[in-house]
Protein backbone atom coordinates (compact mmCIF):
# COMPACT_ATOMS: atom_id res chain seq x y z
CA UNK A 1 0.00 0.00 0.00
CA UNK A 2 3.40 2.37 -0.08
CA UNK A 3 1.77 4.96 -2.33
CA UNK A 4 4.82 7.75 -3.43
CA UNK A 5 3.92 10.55 -0.59
CA UNK A 6 4.61 14.55 -1.52
CA UNK A 7 7.63 16.31 -0.51
CA UNK A 8 5.94 19.10 1.88
CA UNK A 9 7.41 22.22 2.97
CA UNK A 10 6.98 25.17 5.50
CA UNK A 11 8.71 28.23 7.62
CA UNK A 12 8.75 26.21 10.33
CA UNK A 13 9.66 29.62 12.40
CA UNK A 14 7.32 32.52 13.38
CA UNK A 15 6.54 35.29 10.97
CA UNK A 16 9.30 37.29 9.43
CA UNK A 17 10.88 39.41 9.54
CA UNK A 18 12.94 37.81 12.41
CA UNK A 19 17.37 37.35 12.35
CA UNK A 20 16.68 34.14 11.34
CA UNK A 21 13.76 31.76 9.72
CA UNK A 22 13.95 27.81 9.67
CA UNK A 23 12.65 26.48 6.46
CA UNK A 24 11.35 22.44 6.49
CA UNK A 25 11.48 20.19 3.90
CA UNK A 26 10.14 16.45 4.56
CA UNK A 27 9.79 13.49 1.82
CA UNK A 28 10.80 11.34 -0.78
CA UNK A 29 12.39 13.89 -3.15
CA UNK A 30 14.31 15.97 -0.54
CA UNK A 31 17.54 14.65 -2.31
CA UNK A 32 16.91 15.45 -5.68
CA UNK A 33 15.46 18.88 -4.98
CA UNK A 34 18.07 19.82 -2.21
CA UNK A 35 21.42 18.44 -4.87
CA UNK A 36 19.65 21.09 -7.14
CA UNK A 37 18.22 24.10 -5.51
CA UNK A 38 21.51 24.02 -3.38
CA UNK A 39 24.86 25.22 -4.55
CA UNK A 40 27.35 23.09 -2.97
CA UNK A 41 24.47 19.95 -3.88
CA UNK A 42 23.58 17.48 -1.04
CA UNK A 43 24.76 18.31 2.43
CA UNK A 44 26.49 15.49 4.24
CA UNK A 45 24.33 13.99 6.50
CA UNK A 46 23.43 15.44 10.11
CA UNK A 47 25.56 18.12 9.45
CA UNK A 48 25.51 21.77 9.73
CA UNK A 49 26.87 23.20 6.39
CA UNK A 50 26.87 26.40 5.13
CA UNK A 51 25.53 26.66 1.37
CA UNK A 52 23.51 29.01 -1.04
CA UNK A 53 20.27 28.40 -1.83
CA UNK A 54 19.03 29.41 -5.29
CA UNK A 55 16.14 29.83 -7.23
CA UNK A 56 14.74 28.57 -10.77
CA UNK A 57 17.34 30.53 -12.86
CA UNK A 58 20.50 30.09 -10.74
CA UNK A 59 20.29 32.93 -8.95
CA UNK A 60 21.08 33.49 -5.24
CA UNK A 61 18.09 33.52 -2.85
CA UNK A 62 20.25 33.54 0.83
CA UNK A 63 22.92 31.56 2.26
CA UNK A 64 22.46 30.06 5.54
CA UNK A 65 22.94 26.51 7.16
CA UNK A 66 21.48 23.50 5.89
CA UNK A 67 21.31 20.44 7.94
CA UNK A 68 19.94 17.23 6.16
CA UNK A 69 18.85 14.36 8.09
CA UNK A 70 18.08 10.97 5.98
CA UNK A 71 15.20 8.62 7.08
CA UNK A 72 14.47 6.82 8.70
CA UNK A 73 16.93 8.85 11.76
CA UNK A 74 14.75 12.38 11.64
CA UNK A 75 11.83 13.94 13.08
CA UNK A 76 9.28 12.48 10.72
CA UNK A 77 10.74 9.69 9.76
CA UNK A 78 11.27 10.68 6.05
CA UNK A 79 14.13 12.26 4.75
CA UNK A 80 14.35 15.96 5.94
CA UNK A 81 16.22 18.98 5.50
CA UNK A 82 16.35 22.37 7.52
CA UNK A 83 17.35 25.50 5.92
CA UNK A 84 18.12 27.95 8.84
CA UNK A 85 17.78 31.58 6.49
CA UNK A 86 17.95 34.93 7.23
CA UNK A 87 14.50 35.67 8.14
CA UNK A 88 13.54 38.42 5.91
CA UNK A 89 10.13 38.41 4.22
CA UNK A 90 11.41 38.37 0.67
CA UNK A 91 13.90 35.72 1.04
CA UNK A 92 11.11 33.83 2.72
CA UNK A 93 8.85 33.65 0.06
CA UNK A 94 11.12 33.30 -2.87
CA UNK A 95 12.82 30.46 -1.30
CA UNK A 96 9.43 28.73 -0.49
CA UNK A 97 8.50 29.80 -4.19
CA UNK A 98 11.74 27.89 -5.62
CA UNK A 99 10.22 24.74 -3.62
CA UNK A 100 7.23 24.77 -5.04
CA UNK A 101 8.41 25.16 -8.42
CA UNK A 102 10.85 22.47 -8.00
CA UNK A 103 7.57 20.30 -6.98
CA UNK A 104 7.07 20.38 -3.43
CA UNK A 105 4.20 21.75 -1.81
CA UNK A 106 3.24 23.02 1.60
CA UNK A 107 2.49 21.13 4.65
CA UNK A 108 -0.86 21.33 6.00
CA UNK A 109 -1.02 22.25 10.12
CA UNK A 110 0.31 19.69 11.79
CA UNK A 111 1.48 17.36 8.88
CA UNK A 112 5.17 16.87 9.86
CA UNK A 113 3.70 15.51 13.25
CA UNK A 114 1.29 13.36 11.69
CA UNK A 115 3.89 12.10 9.38
CA UNK A 116 6.18 11.34 12.35
CA UNK A 117 3.13 9.61 14.23
CA UNK A 118 2.34 7.30 10.97
CA UNK A 119 6.35 6.36 11.36
CA UNK A 120 5.78 5.30 14.66
CA UNK A 121 8.10 8.10 16.00
CA UNK A 122 5.63 9.14 18.04
CA UNK A 123 1.73 8.45 20.09
CA UNK A 124 -1.20 10.08 19.77
CA UNK A 125 -0.56 11.45 23.26
CA UNK A 126 2.68 12.41 22.67
CA UNK A 127 1.53 14.43 19.29
CA UNK A 128 -0.23 16.31 21.16
CA UNK A 129 1.93 17.20 23.93
CA UNK A 130 4.26 19.04 21.07
CA UNK A 131 1.13 21.05 20.45
CA UNK A 132 0.35 21.48 24.28
CA UNK A 133 4.17 22.55 24.65
CA UNK A 134 4.14 24.28 21.98
CA UNK A 135 1.12 26.46 23.00
CA UNK A 136 1.93 26.45 26.62
CA UNK A 137 1.82 29.95 28.31
CA UNK A 138 2.10 29.11 32.07
CA UNK A 139 4.57 27.12 34.14
CA UNK A 140 2.16 24.73 34.63
CA UNK A 141 1.58 23.78 31.56
CA UNK A 142 4.60 23.64 30.43
CA UNK A 143 5.39 21.00 33.22
CA UNK A 144 2.63 18.70 32.33
CA UNK A 145 3.10 18.90 28.39
CA UNK A 146 6.64 18.04 29.39
CA UNK A 147 5.36 15.03 31.19
CA UNK A 148 2.77 13.67 28.61
CA UNK A 149 5.81 14.23 25.83
CA UNK A 150 7.89 11.59 28.40
CA UNK A 151 5.06 9.13 27.75
CA UNK A 152 3.00 9.51 30.50
CA UNK A 153 0.00 8.97 29.47
CA UNK A 154 0.86 6.72 26.88
CA UNK A 155 2.08 4.34 29.20
CA UNK A 156 -1.07 4.29 31.51
CA UNK A 157 -3.27 4.26 28.35
CA UNK A 158 -1.39 0.93 26.93
CA UNK A 159 -1.25 -0.84 30.44
CA UNK A 160 -5.16 -0.06 30.67
CA UNK A 161 -5.84 -1.81 27.10
CA UNK A 162 -2.99 -4.33 28.09
CA UNK A 163 -5.29 -5.70 30.69
CA UNK A 164 -8.24 -5.56 28.57
CA UNK A 165 -6.18 -7.75 26.31
CA UNK A 166 -5.41 -9.92 28.90
CA UNK A 167 -9.54 -10.46 29.60
CA UNK A 168 -9.50 -10.93 26.25
CA UNK A 169 -7.16 -13.99 26.34
CA UNK A 170 -8.87 -15.47 29.16
CA UNK A 171 -12.59 -15.37 27.58
CA UNK A 172 -11.09 -16.59 24.61
CA UNK A 173 -9.71 -19.58 25.84
CA UNK A 174 -13.04 -19.93 27.37
CA UNK A 175 -14.05 -20.11 24.24
CA UNK A 176 -12.02 -22.25 22.51
CA UNK A 177 -12.28 -25.41 25.30
CA UNK A 178 -16.09 -24.80 26.25
CA UNK A 179 -16.24 -29.16 27.05
CA UNK A 180 -14.07 -28.35 29.90
CA UNK A 181 -16.40 -28.38 32.75
CA UNK A 182 -15.48 -25.97 35.07
CA UNK A 183 -13.95 -24.01 32.41
CA UNK A 184 -16.61 -20.71 32.99
CA UNK A 185 -16.44 -20.95 36.41
CA UNK A 186 -12.52 -20.59 36.29
CA UNK A 187 -12.32 -17.68 33.94
CA UNK A 188 -15.45 -15.98 34.82
CA UNK A 189 -13.48 -14.80 38.91
CA UNK A 190 -10.19 -13.52 37.43
CA UNK A 191 -12.05 -11.58 34.70
CA UNK A 192 -15.04 -9.72 36.69
CA UNK A 193 -12.37 -8.82 38.88
CA UNK A 194 -9.85 -7.74 36.10
CA UNK A 195 -12.80 -5.57 34.98
CA UNK A 196 -13.41 -4.19 38.30
CA UNK A 197 -9.88 -3.12 38.84
CA UNK A 198 -9.94 -1.50 35.65
CA UNK A 199 -13.12 0.31 35.84
CA UNK A 200 -12.08 1.87 39.62
CA UNK A 201 -8.91 2.89 37.59
CA UNK A 202 -11.07 4.69 34.93
CA UNK A 203 -13.07 6.17 37.15
CA UNK A 204 -10.52 7.96 39.05
CA UNK A 205 -8.50 9.06 36.20
CA UNK A 206 -11.79 10.56 34.84
CA UNK A 207 -12.12 12.51 38.66
CA UNK A 208 -8.95 13.92 38.63
CA UNK A 209 -8.68 14.85 34.81
CA UNK A 210 -10.60 17.69 35.66
CA UNK A 211 -7.64 19.57 37.40
CA UNK A 212 -5.19 19.03 34.04
CA UNK A 213 -7.91 19.97 31.95
CA UNK A 214 -7.94 22.70 33.73
CA UNK A 215 -4.13 23.46 33.95
CA UNK A 216 -3.94 23.22 30.36
CA UNK A 217 -7.25 25.13 29.36
CA UNK A 218 -7.40 27.90 32.36
CA UNK A 219 -8.83 27.02 35.91
CA UNK A 220 -12.23 29.78 36.20
CA UNK A 221 -11.56 32.09 38.94
CA UNK A 222 -15.32 34.60 39.46
CA UNK A 223 -14.91 38.18 41.16
CA UNK A 224 -18.70 38.37 43.03
CA UNK A 225 -20.18 40.63 44.85
CA UNK A 226 -22.52 43.67 45.51
CA UNK A 227 -22.85 46.64 43.17
CA UNK A 228 -19.93 49.01 43.29
CA UNK A 229 -17.79 46.99 45.54
CA UNK A 230 -14.86 47.74 43.38
CA UNK A 231 -15.27 44.04 40.73
CA UNK A 232 -14.39 45.94 37.61
CA UNK A 233 -11.74 47.82 39.19
CA UNK A 234 -9.69 44.84 40.35
CA UNK A 235 -10.53 43.02 37.05
CA UNK A 236 -8.73 45.60 35.47
CA UNK A 237 -5.85 45.77 37.68
CA UNK A 238 -5.39 42.29 37.56
CA UNK A 239 -5.49 41.69 33.76
CA UNK A 240 -3.50 45.84 33.72
CA UNK A 241 -5.87 47.15 31.06
CA UNK A 242 -9.18 48.57 30.75
CA UNK A 243 -10.93 45.45 30.20
CA UNK A 244 -14.34 46.24 32.34
CA UNK A 245 -16.31 49.36 32.40
CA UNK A 246 -15.78 51.25 35.84
CA UNK A 247 -18.35 54.14 36.83
CA UNK A 248 -19.49 55.26 40.49
CA UNK A 249 -22.82 53.95 39.17
CA UNK A 250 -24.27 50.82 40.66
CA UNK A 251 -24.99 48.68 38.08
CA UNK A 252 -22.51 49.25 35.04
CA UNK A 253 -21.60 45.99 34.63
CA UNK A 254 -24.31 43.63 33.24
CA UNK A 255 -22.33 40.71 31.15
CA UNK A 256 -19.60 38.54 32.46
CA UNK A 257 -16.53 40.43 31.39
CA UNK A 258 -13.51 37.58 30.91
CA UNK A 259 -10.32 38.05 31.04
CA UNK A 260 -7.44 35.21 30.04
CA UNK A 261 -4.14 35.73 31.98
CA UNK A 262 -1.39 34.22 33.29
CA UNK A 263 -1.22 34.72 37.25
CA UNK A 264 1.58 33.06 39.40
CA UNK A 265 2.68 30.53 37.00
CA UNK A 266 -1.25 28.86 36.09
CA UNK A 267 -3.32 30.04 33.13
CA UNK A 268 -6.43 31.56 34.54
CA UNK A 269 -9.52 33.02 33.41
CA UNK A 270 -10.51 35.73 35.61
CA UNK A 271 -14.57 37.21 35.27
CA UNK A 272 -15.77 40.38 36.19
CA UNK A 273 -19.75 39.66 36.85
CA UNK A 274 -23.05 41.83 37.90
CA UNK A 275 -22.75 43.09 41.44
CA UNK A 276 -25.37 40.88 42.89
CA UNK A 277 -28.63 42.60 44.31
CA UNK A 278 -32.88 42.44 44.06
CA UNK A 279 -33.25 44.44 40.53
CA UNK A 280 -36.46 45.39 38.18
CA UNK A 281 -33.89 46.14 35.18
CA UNK A 282 -34.40 43.23 32.95
CA UNK A 283 -31.19 43.55 31.97
CA UNK A 284 -29.50 44.00 35.19
CA UNK A 285 -31.27 40.69 36.39
CA UNK A 286 -30.04 38.85 33.43
CA UNK A 287 -26.71 40.10 34.78
CA UNK A 288 -27.08 39.05 38.12
CA UNK A 289 -27.96 35.17 36.69
CA UNK A 290 -24.73 35.13 34.65
CA UNK A 291 -22.87 36.02 37.87
CA UNK A 292 -24.96 33.41 39.66
CA UNK A 293 -23.61 30.79 37.02
CA UNK A 294 -20.03 31.83 36.58
CA UNK A 295 -19.74 31.61 40.29
CA UNK A 296 -21.32 27.98 40.29
CA UNK A 297 -18.87 27.29 37.39
CA UNK A 298 -15.76 28.81 38.93
CA UNK A 299 -13.05 26.97 40.13
CA UNK A 300 -12.32 29.56 42.75
CA UNK A 301 -14.43 32.23 43.62
CA UNK A 302 -13.32 35.56 45.04
CA UNK A 303 -16.25 37.64 47.89
CA UNK A 304 -15.30 41.44 46.97
CA UNK A 305 -16.92 44.31 49.33
CA UNK A 306 -16.40 47.95 50.07
CA UNK A 307 -14.93 47.77 53.35
CA UNK A 308 -16.34 50.54 54.95
CA UNK A 309 -19.77 48.55 54.74
CA UNK A 310 -19.91 45.03 56.21
CA UNK A 311 -20.06 42.17 54.07
CA UNK A 312 -23.57 41.22 53.64
CA UNK A 313 -23.30 37.94 51.36
CA UNK A 314 -22.28 35.77 54.26
CA UNK A 315 -24.59 32.91 53.38
CA UNK A 316 -22.97 32.26 49.73
CA UNK A 317 -20.05 31.93 50.59
CA UNK A 318 -18.04 28.11 50.75
CA UNK A 319 -14.96 27.28 52.87
CA UNK A 320 -12.69 27.51 49.87
CA UNK A 321 -13.98 30.79 48.99
CA UNK A 322 -11.78 34.04 49.20
CA UNK A 323 -12.73 37.00 50.59
CA UNK A 324 -11.73 40.41 50.50
CA UNK A 325 -12.31 43.56 51.73
CA UNK A 326 -11.68 46.54 49.20
CA UNK A 327 -10.71 50.28 49.08
CA UNK A 328 -8.45 49.79 52.40
CA UNK A 329 -7.49 53.48 51.50
CA UNK A 330 -10.20 55.05 52.48
CA UNK A 331 -10.31 52.82 55.91
CA UNK A 332 -11.83 49.12 56.86
CA UNK A 333 -14.38 48.60 59.49
CA UNK A 334 -12.73 44.66 59.61
CA UNK A 335 -14.95 41.88 60.80
CA UNK A 336 -12.42 39.62 62.59
CA UNK A 337 -15.28 36.57 62.60
CA UNK A 338 -13.74 35.79 59.28
CA UNK A 339 -11.13 35.06 57.45
CA UNK A 340 -10.52 38.27 54.87
CA UNK A 341 -8.07 40.00 52.91
CA UNK A 342 -7.98 43.40 52.53
CA UNK A 343 -6.49 45.08 49.15
CA UNK A 344 -7.10 48.71 47.27
CA UNK A 345 -7.88 47.77 44.33
CA UNK A 346 -8.16 51.25 42.69
CA UNK A 347 -4.31 52.57 44.59
CA UNK A 348 -1.35 50.84 42.96
CA UNK A 349 -0.82 48.78 46.13
CA UNK A 350 0.39 45.25 45.96
CA UNK A 351 -2.15 42.89 45.67
CA UNK A 352 0.61 39.66 47.17
CA UNK A 353 -2.15 38.86 49.82
CA UNK A 354 -5.15 38.06 47.14
CA UNK A 355 -2.32 36.52 44.88
CA UNK A 356 -1.21 34.43 47.76
CA UNK A 357 -4.82 33.07 48.33
CA UNK A 358 -5.11 31.96 44.76
CA UNK A 359 -1.74 30.54 44.59
CA UNK A 360 -2.73 28.58 47.18
CA UNK A 361 -5.38 26.93 46.12
CA UNK A 362 -4.55 26.30 42.64
CA UNK A 363 -1.23 24.89 44.25
CA UNK A 364 -4.04 22.46 46.25
CA UNK A 365 -5.76 21.78 43.34
CA UNK A 366 -2.87 21.08 41.28
CA UNK A 367 -1.30 18.81 43.90
CA UNK A 368 -4.45 16.47 43.49
CA UNK A 369 -2.95 15.97 39.97
CA UNK A 370 0.24 14.60 40.39
CA UNK A 371 -0.32 11.10 38.54
CA UNK A 372 -0.56 11.35 34.87
CA UNK A 373 -3.94 12.41 34.00
CA UNK A 374 -5.26 13.17 31.06
CA UNK A 375 -5.56 16.50 29.75
CA UNK A 376 -8.36 16.42 26.55
CA UNK A 377 -12.10 16.09 26.15
CA UNK A 378 -10.86 13.68 23.92
CA UNK A 379 -9.21 11.54 26.23
CA UNK A 380 -12.27 12.19 28.75
CA UNK A 381 -14.55 10.54 25.57
CA UNK A 382 -12.54 7.78 24.79
CA UNK A 383 -12.18 6.70 28.77
CA UNK A 384 -15.90 7.04 29.15
CA UNK A 385 -16.72 4.82 26.45
CA UNK A 386 -14.56 2.27 27.25
CA UNK A 387 -16.04 2.31 30.53
CA UNK A 388 -19.50 2.25 29.08
CA UNK A 389 -18.09 -1.56 27.53
CA UNK A 390 -16.61 -2.63 30.80
CA UNK A 391 -20.06 -2.03 32.82
CA UNK A 392 -21.68 -3.83 29.94
CA UNK A 393 -19.42 -6.94 29.62
CA UNK A 394 -19.49 -6.96 33.84
CA UNK A 395 -23.21 -7.40 33.78
CA UNK A 396 -23.32 -9.35 30.86
CA UNK A 397 -20.86 -11.86 33.01
CA UNK A 398 -23.38 -11.21 35.97
CA UNK A 399 -26.20 -12.37 34.21
CA UNK A 400 -24.35 -15.80 33.20
CA UNK A 401 -24.48 -15.10 29.38
CA UNK A 402 -21.35 -16.39 27.50
CA UNK A 403 -17.76 -15.88 26.70
CA UNK A 404 -18.26 -14.70 23.39
CA UNK A 405 -20.53 -12.14 24.03
CA UNK A 406 -18.87 -10.59 27.12
CA UNK A 407 -15.44 -10.69 24.55
CA UNK A 408 -17.32 -8.77 22.20
CA UNK A 409 -17.73 -5.63 24.86
CA UNK A 410 -14.01 -5.90 26.30
CA UNK A 411 -12.67 -6.00 22.64
CA UNK A 412 -14.72 -2.59 22.12
CA UNK A 413 -13.38 -1.39 25.16
CA UNK A 414 -10.16 -2.41 24.15
CA UNK A 415 -10.78 -0.29 20.81
CA UNK A 416 -11.70 2.72 22.52
CA UNK A 417 -8.73 2.81 24.72
CA UNK A 418 -6.68 2.18 21.90
CA UNK A 419 -8.05 5.08 20.23
CA UNK A 420 -6.41 7.27 23.27
CA UNK A 421 -2.39 6.32 21.60
CA UNK A 422 -3.94 6.04 18.44
CA UNK A 423 -3.16 2.46 18.12
CA UNK A 424 -6.37 1.69 16.54
CA UNK A 425 -6.29 4.10 13.96
CA UNK A 426 -9.34 5.69 13.38
CA UNK A 427 -8.72 8.78 10.48
CA UNK A 428 -11.16 11.16 11.67
CA UNK A 429 -9.53 10.96 15.27
CA UNK A 430 -6.54 12.03 13.29
CA UNK A 431 -7.74 14.53 11.52
CA UNK A 432 -9.14 16.39 14.53
CA UNK A 433 -6.06 15.84 16.38
CA UNK A 434 -3.31 17.61 14.02
CA UNK A 435 -5.48 20.16 12.47
CA UNK A 436 -4.80 21.82 15.50
CA UNK A 437 -1.27 21.94 14.86
CA UNK A 438 0.62 25.10 13.53
CA UNK A 439 1.99 24.74 10.04
CA UNK A 440 5.33 23.83 10.03
CA UNK A 441 5.14 21.40 12.85
N1 LIG B 1 -11.18 54.66 46.88
C1 LIG B 1 -11.35 53.55 46.20
N2 LIG B 1 -12.30 53.48 45.26
C2 LIG B 1 -12.44 52.32 44.57
C3 LIG B 1 -11.62 51.19 44.81
N3 LIG B 1 -12.00 50.21 43.98
C4 LIG B 1 -13.04 50.70 43.24
N4 LIG B 1 -13.31 51.97 43.60
C5 LIG B 1 -14.35 52.84 43.04
O1 LIG B 1 -15.61 52.28 43.32
C6 LIG B 1 -16.52 52.57 42.26
C7 LIG B 1 -17.13 51.26 41.75
O2 LIG B 1 -16.13 50.50 41.13
P1 LIG B 1 -16.45 49.31 40.12
O3 LIG B 1 -15.15 48.63 39.85
O4 LIG B 1 -17.23 49.80 38.97
O5 LIG B 1 -17.36 48.40 41.05
P2 LIG B 1 -18.23 47.12 40.67
O6 LIG B 1 -19.62 47.59 40.56
O7 LIG B 1 -18.05 46.19 41.81
O8 LIG B 1 -17.69 46.58 39.40
C8 LIG B 1 -15.74 53.30 41.19
O9 LIG B 1 -15.96 54.65 41.33
C9 LIG B 1 -14.31 52.95 41.53
O10 LIG B 1 -13.40 53.94 41.10
C10 LIG B 1 -10.59 51.33 45.83
O11 LIG B 1 -9.83 50.41 46.11
N5 LIG B 1 -10.53 52.49 46.47
MG1 LIG C 1 -18.62 46.27 37.66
Amino acid sequence: MSVQRDTICALATGSPPSAISVIRISGPAVIPITDRVLRGGLPSPRKAQLDTLLDGDGLEIDTGLMVFMPGPASYTGEDTIEMSLHGGRIIVEKALEALFAAGVRLAEPGEFTRRAFEAGKLDLTRAEAVADLIDAESDAQHQQAIKQMDGALATLYEGWREELTNCLALLEASIDFPDEEDAPDRVDAPVMEKLATLKANLNEALAGGNITERIRDGFRIAILGEPNAGKSTLLNRLAKREAAIVTDIAGTTRDVVEVRLVLCGYLVWISDTAGLRETTDLVEAEGVRRALKAGEEADIRIWLYDGRSGFTLDAEVRPSDIVVANKSDLGIDLDVSRETIQISAKSDSDLDGLENAIIQRLDQMQSRATAPLLTRARHRQGISLALSYLEKAQSLLQLGYGAELVAEEVRLGARALGSLTGHVDTEAILGAVFSSFCIGK
